[in-house]
Parts: structure tokens; sequence; C-alpha cells
């Protein structure tokens, strides 16, 4: 794919998922605009966008409207990728997650209308489904969020659909699935696979909440950035559509597996209480991001765990036994 000329704005761009695609679109020849209040994400993220000429940074948050009228100026599509991203944060903090979210989306939506911006692609959430029983989760599915997070998410969702019908913007709602990989943070808010590499590096026990026998469809974040790039042709525009690997694996063989990818074989894996609140199972039905977009996930749990595990130890320059 070849995006010279095109001008993209990446909002989060310095957090996980927005620098990564960052990075990814200036590769394929992007100009990119990348905005960030920099309460998450991190400079130290975009050290490589910063030294291209295609890439301007600003720090700057998507609540604040007349910025967004000035930046979206002859601007060809947005990849709305900030947001209050935390479920117990936002179970902490229920109205700041919800003016993140939801007023940041009627920003963006609002400006991209103004300024006539043809395409708009949205980070949503498989939080949205809650803990409905029935798997694989398909989109046309009932919905029912369990946490303040899942609902702003949803709010997002439906004016992203309501602003395509209404107004004529093109938009595309990824629902992803747990996403992971390179420079997702290690913290106690962060993803369980991002905290245990980081407790396999500092020689840790890992710890699962409840029997381990949850599940999730943790998707490799270079599927979501292919997830995003075929987005920008949908030609289903308005629609919601599932991103994830679409292969649950349990917490419990997830730990074994990263142990054995990293070689530390003699840390121990411990059980904890169930965190409260746990969705059990998670996966998703991708069968409509392989029709609509095309989309074709290529990294299996291994693979994405093992590229995640190399990037870690070159970053870090530490010896992981990667086998
Ligand atoms: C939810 C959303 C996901 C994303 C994420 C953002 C669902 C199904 N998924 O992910 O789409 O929005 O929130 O934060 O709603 N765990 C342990 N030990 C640990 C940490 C976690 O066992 O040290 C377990 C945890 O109890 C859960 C699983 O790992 O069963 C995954 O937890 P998570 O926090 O990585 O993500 P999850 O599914 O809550």
């Amino acid at each position: 794919m070849e995006l010279s000329g095109k001008r993209i704005v990446v909002t989060g761009a310095a957090g996980f998922i927005g620098s990564n695609l960052t990075d990814k679109l200036l590769e394929l020849g992007a100009n990119v605009i990348g905005i960030d209040n920099l309460f998450n994400g991190r400079r130290s993220n975009l050290s490589n966008a910063l030294k291209n000429t295609n890439f301007e940074f600003y720090k700057a948050d998507v609540r604040d409207l007349n910025f967004l009228l000035d930046l979206f100026e002859d601007v060809n599509v947005i990849f709305h990728e900030a947001a209050f991203t935390s479920v117990p944060q936002s179970v902490m903090m229920p109205e700041n997650c919800n003016d993140v979210n939801v007023n940041g989306i009627i920003n963006i939506l609002n400006a991209a209308r103004k300024k006539d911006v043809e395409n708009v692609v949205f980070a949503s959430s498989s939080s949205v489904y809650g803990d409905t029983p029935t798997l694989p989760k398909k989109e046309n599915m009932r919905r029912l969020p369990i946490s303040p997070y899942g609902v702003s998410k949803l709010a997002c969702e439906a004016y992203m659909q309501v602003y395509y019908h209404v107004y004529g913007i093109k938009t595309t709602t990824l629902r992803y699935f747990n996403v992971y990989g390179p420079r997702q943070r290690d913290s106690p808010y962060s993803g369980v696979i991002a905290i245990w590499l980081g407790n396999i590096i500092r020689d840790e026990d890992l710890v699962i909440f409840g029997d381990g026998k949850q599940s999730r469809d943790f998707t490799y974040v270079e599927d979501v950035l292919e997830a995003n790039l075929l987005a920008m042709n949908n030609t289903y525009p308005g629609e919601i559509i599932n991103i994830g690997a679409g292969s649950p694996i349990t917490l419990n063989d997830l730990a074994h597996l990263m142990v054995k990818i990293s070689g530390k074989t003699t840390l121990n894996i411990k059980h904890t209480d169930p965190r409260p609140g746990d969705i059990v199972h998670s996966f998703a039905d991708i069968s409509k991001a392989r029709d609509i977009l095309g989309f074709n996930p290529q990294y299996s749990q291994e693979q994405g765990l093992k590229e995640y595990f190399k990037w870690y130890s070159i970053k870090h320059n530490i010896t992981l036994g990667i086998s």
C-alpha cells in the first residue's frame, strides 16, 4: 500500500497502538500528524517518527475542539486511538472516562464534518460486549458492558454510526480484542501480557487471578495495524467490525506459554482471588472483518509473543532464551 500524498491524523499517537500505527503509516509514505496529551502516551514511543520529516507532533487534547478544527485542514483520514483506556480506572473515575472518550469522539467527528475529512477510523473495544455468555462474539449480538469504560466505547460506536448516517462521514469502527505487543506499558492497569512480560524480566512469579480457566482472544498489534490500513478502503462505511486473532487461549495456557518462550522455566505460576467484574471468556468472530475488509490475521499467539519478546530483548539489550 502506497500512501504518499495522504495527510493522516493519528490521535493518541504517543500511545501503544497509536505510535505503532504512526510508524507504519510513515513507512508507507504518508504525511502523519500525531496528537497526544501525553497523559498515558510517551514521547519516547515516537523517537523514530520524530526523525521523519513527514511527521508533525502536537501535545494536545482531543477535547480541544478549536485545536482540532485547525488541525484537520486538508486531512484525508483520521485514526482515533486516543482514549481513557483502563477498565479499572474507569470504575474509579467514570466521569473522567466519559469526558475523554465520549466528548473526545464528538469533537473529532464534529471537526471532521466541518473540515470535510473523508474517513474516520475508531478504536473500540470488545469490552462493549460485557459478560454475555454467547461465544464467539458477533457484532450484531446484544451488548451489555459491565464497566464505565465499556459504556463509553459503546456510546462512541453509536456516534460513529450516526455521523455516517446523518452527515455522510465514512466511519469505520474496529472493535479490538485484547491487543498486545511492543510499547504496551507494564503497569497494574495494563494488559496481562505486558504485566507478565515485566514479571518474567524481573524473575518474579506470574499471578493468575482466579482458576485461570478464563480465556481471551489476544491479538498481536501488527494484525491490528493491518486492520486499520484495510479500514481506509472500507466500502461499507458506518459498520462496526471485530478485530481479533479469532483463536482464544486460557490464562493458564498463556502463562505456561510465556514461561516456555522466555526459557525461564523455574518461575512459578501462582493463583490468587478472581478479579471482581472479570469476564470469563471472550473471543471474536472475525468473519465480518474477513468479508468486508479482507482481514486475515497473521500472528498466532505463540508467534506474536515471540515477536514481542524479541523486540523487548533487543530494546533493553537483555538475553531471553526465546524458544
Ligand atoms: C478488557 C477488554 C479489552 C480492553 C482492555 C483494556 C474485555 C473482554 N476486554 O480486557 O478489550 O479494552 O480491557 O484494559 O472486556 N489477569 C491475571 N493476572 C494479571 C492480570 C490480569 O490473571 O496479573 C487476567 C484477568 O483477570 C483477565 C485476563 O487476565 O481474566 C485479561 O485481563 P486484562 O486486564 O489483560 O484484559 P481484559 O480482558 O480485562
